[in-house]
């Protein structure tokens, strides 16, 4: 059995719809970045450290976009290669410490949202729970036990189900009423909107592994392009709406 290893030029061919997400990914969570850095000056002092959160989701994306293209376009040109042992192009472990990192970030920004309304840290720390059972069930099920897709897959929904849960009816969405901040209320409930529908797109794309629900509409569609959509909607998304958040807000208070 021949194996060719990954030290071939890895360069984009026209036409791999894939590859060209992973390299705007980088390029659109990059230019986020700098954006929210740089606009942290236009805002209040109690907003700087939203924006910096927001800055820093798009930027430790950045980084493992730029690992995860390359090993990407690695694994393609490898499995061209005739006679050459299969590499899956998925980068599902940049991918997982990527999520590990940026979605318990989300949360943080929830929390930072509602901390001049009495959030206690047990609420960032329920919220960030819900995050690692999802996100260590998903890894299971698709790096250790693929053969148990489907049965990961629902354990990984309980997580994202509280999320969904706290930010709709559970302490977050409380909180938010209690406000009486209408700005406030507007940026949950958008929020609420991302973690919904947006982070719908995640197990859209889990669904076509192999054995799972979806999985014979694989051909045009794939994990990774449904990933990368994902996290370009989600990450920059969130980050605007907090952005929205801390100008109207600063503007009142001008
Ligand atoms: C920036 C990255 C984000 C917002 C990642 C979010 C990831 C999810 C919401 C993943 C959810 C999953 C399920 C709900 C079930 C199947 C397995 C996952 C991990 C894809």
């Amino acid at each position: 059995m021949k194996t060719a290893y990954i030290f071939l030029s890895s360069t984009l061919q026209p036409g791999d719809v894939t590859g060209f997400t992973f390299f705007v990914g980088l390029m659109a969570m990059f230019a986020a970045s700098v954006f929210f850095f740089f606009e942290r000056s236009n805002v209040d002092g109690k907003w700087k450290t939203s924006l910096l959160v927001s800055g820093l989701i798009t930027m430790i994306a950045a980084a493992h976009y730029y690992y995860m293209r390359d090993y990407y376009l690695a694994a393609v040109a490898n499995n061209l290669i005739e006679g050459a042992t299969y590499i899956n192009p998925s980068p599902t472990q940049f991918r997982y410490i990527d999520w590990t990192l940026t979605v318990p970030l989300m949360c943080v920004e929830f929390f930072l949202l509602l901390r001049p309304y009495g959030a206690k840290q047990s609420l960032l720390w329920k919220m960030i729970g819900y995050s690692v059972l999802m996100l260590v069930a998903g890894y299971i099920g698709e790096a250790i036990q693929p053969e148990q897709t489907i049965l990961w897959g629902i354990i990984s929904t309980v997580g994202w189900a509280g999320i969904v849960y706290e930010a709709t009816a559970g302490s977050v969405a409380k909180m938010a009423q209690a406000s009486g901040d209408a700005n406030l209320q507007k940026a949950i409930r958008l929020l609420r909107n991302f973690v919904l529908v947006g982070w719908a797109i995640y197990p859209i794309g889990y669904m076509l592994m192999p054995g799972n629900l979806m999985a014979g509409m694989a051909g045009s569609l794939n994990i990774d392009l449904m990933y990368n959509l994902g996290d370009a909607v989600n990450k920059i998304g969130f980050g605007l709406v907090v952005y929205q958040m801390a100008v109207s807000s600063s503007k009142k208070a001008a």
